[in-house]
């Protein structure tokens, strides 16, 4: 029997319906039979945006916020890079705004889709388009009437179908599928994804081995014991993030403690040289390099710590990555 590749679409509707969620309490998580286990993606869910700028960095924002909140410990993440096609079904799972999705137009009150793509159980595509028909805004907080297209929500919602989560009426949750006034992942969103793929079926943190691009610092992110190791300070824990530089640019960037004990820094160069390191440049532990880049291509910034033991919480900032 051959599996048929199923594609499923939905909506986010504009009407307010976000009355008394939590008032019944039908016991709902996961939704869809799909989660993705794609050895191409090395168990992260690669994420590529077609957005601008300023969309790129909530888009990111977003896809954090259910890396930090839902996956640790699941081995699996979403990363992000941009590109500049346009969505279609291309086993690359793309994020953007246009007029259409997939060349089918957009219901009048729909603000975004997901469109999955899957073989059995597996997810093979998640494409997710918001609807370029509607002023885009972006804000926390309750909803506003005159305001329905608040990118947050929507953002969370969409990302929540690529990891294979369906709509949930009953209780407080992003999946709702209506926007309203619930703007950040909740209990149930968090409940349903680790049904899904296990709370810690894996040994990944929040990241792993695989960079992430910088899009959109500051970054918050975590040293944790699931790191993996720095790949120039023996011994210690990092966490990878590339950007593209060009030769010239001045760059700089701060490493700041939350929690982290003692932050530090290593920058590499496109051939994976140290280019410069930094322990306390910045004043007190926080870690600074400023530099004027000797090269043009992909860096990499090791997120470290001074001790082998050091974990905890830190803000990455770097100008003009
Ligand atoms: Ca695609
Ligand atoms: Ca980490
Ligand atoms: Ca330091
Ligand atoms: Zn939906």
């Amino acid at each position: 029997m051959q599996s048929e590749p199923r594609r499923i679409q939905h909506k986010v509707s504009v009407t307010m319906v976000a009355v008394a969620l939590a008032a019944l309490s039908v016991s709902r998580v996961g939704g869809y039979d799909f989660i993705w286990n794609d050895t191409r993606y090395n168990s992260d869910i690669q994420m590529r945006l077609n957005l601008t700028t300023s969309w790129s960095i909530t888009a990111a924002k977003m896809m954090r916020q259910w890396n930090r909140k839902a996956f640790p410990g699941t081995g699996i993440r979403f990363r992000w890079s941009q590109t500049s096609a346009t969505p279609s079904r291309n086993l690359v799972n793309e994020v953007a705004m246009d007029s259409t999705a997939w060349g089918s137009s957009f219901g009048s009150s729909t603000l975004g889709v997901a469109i999955l793509t899957g073989s059995g159980t597996r997810l093979t595509e998640g494409d997710v388009i918001f609807n370029s028909a509607y002023t885009w805004h972006r804000y926390r907080g309750d909803f506003q009437s005159g305001k329905p297209a608040e990118f947050r929500r929507v953002a969370l919602h969409e990302f929540g179908h690529v990891l294979g989560l369906g709509h949930e009426l009953n209780k407080s949750s992003i999946m709702n599928p209506y926007v309203g006034d619930i703007y950040e992942l909740q209990s149930d969103d968090i409940a349903g994804v680790q049904a899904l793929y296990g709370s810690n079926s894996g040994g990944g943190g929040d990241d792993d081995c695989n960079p992430s691009a910088l899009i959109g610092a500051p970054v918050r992110g975590d040293l944790e014991n699931s790191d993996c190791l720095a790949p120039h300070r023996r011994n210690r824990r990092a966490d990878l993030y590339v950007f593209t530089g060009s030769k010239q640019d001045r760059v700089r960037i701060s490493l700041r403690k939350k929690t982290l004990n003692d932050p530090y820094l290593v920058l590499v160069d496109p051939s994976g040289r140290v280019e410069a390191r930094d322990d306390n440049g910045r004043g007190g532990k926080d870690a600074w390099i400023s530099t004027r880049l000797k090269k043009s291509g992909t860096y990499t910034i090791e997120a470290t710590a001074r001790g082998k033991s050091h974990r905890g919480s830190y803000i990455l900032r770097c100008k003009r990555c």
